[in-house]
């Protein structure tokens, strides 16, 4: 066994059983609060609490934790602007039928088409950026592995941290995603994943009855 370096598990926190199962009922009913908005108001959100949750995303599994992954948080008027108009161009073709007709009768339910306000209206867009190469430090040059798997994960934190603490987020896939990296002045090495928008949701902001519609434990799950 090859020798490496390791320190006791601290901050591991066992509780009573019965306590594990209040908990995981609180955090499902608190999970399932969480919607997809596409509606955003414009109130500020303090950059602190974006600061923090992209924390939390960072501390996510990785593949030889080499964190293959670098979040652009932007708040600038000119750079959403920018992002904006350059969305709904490709969004435009997109639903006017480079989608295909079985892909835009499969978001008929959602009611989303080309313009997307939001991308102008709310207070933060999160780019999301995943690192075929790099390593552990920053300036590590280096195979990274499971990228995808890793970055996935990373975002799902990302969400879950900014759901918790009162924000709302739209997980937004503009295709092509190529011109987030050179708004956001990304590196070659890196490709855009997903742009994630937060902030506090409209007043009249909706959820479609399609996004309610959720499998249940036995239609996702098997127990051997
Ligand atoms: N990116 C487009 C289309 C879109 C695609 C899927 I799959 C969705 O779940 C939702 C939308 C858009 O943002 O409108």
């Amino acid at each position: 066994m090859q020798l490496h370096d390791a320190s006791p598990l601290s901050d591991y926190i066992e509780y009573p059983v019965d306590e594990m199962i209040a908990r995981s009922k609180q955090f499902y009913q608190e999970i399932k609060r969480r919607h997809t908005i596409r509606s955003f108001s414009d109130r500020p959100v303090p950059k602190e609490i974006i600061e923090n949750c992209i924390k939390a995303a960072g501390t996510a599994p990785s593949g030889a934790n080499h964190q293959p992954w670098h979040f652009v948080a932007i708040h600038s008027d000119d750079v959403k602007k920018q992002i904006r108009e350059q969305a709904e161009q490709h969004e435009q073709s997109f639903y006017q039928g480079r989608a295909g007709e079985e892909w835009l009768n499969a978001l008929k339910p959602l009611g989303t088409d080309a313009n997307k306000p939001y991308l102008e209206h709310a207070p933060w867009l999160i780019a999301i950026f995943s690192q075929k190469k790099g390593g552990i430090h920053a300036d590590d040059n280096n195979t990274n592995y499971y990228v995808h798997e890793s970055v996935g994960i990373a975002t799902g934190f990302l969400i879950n941290a900014l759901h918790s603490c009162g924000l709302v987020t739209l997980t937004h896939t503009p295709k092509p995603m190529s011109f987030l990296s050179k708004i956001c002045q990304r590196p070659e090495n890196e490709r855009a994943y997903m742009l994630l928008i937060a902030g506090y949701p409209a007043e009249d902001a909706t959820v479609p009855h399609h996004a309610q519609v959720k499998k249940s434990i036995d239609q996702i799950t098997t127990f051997l």
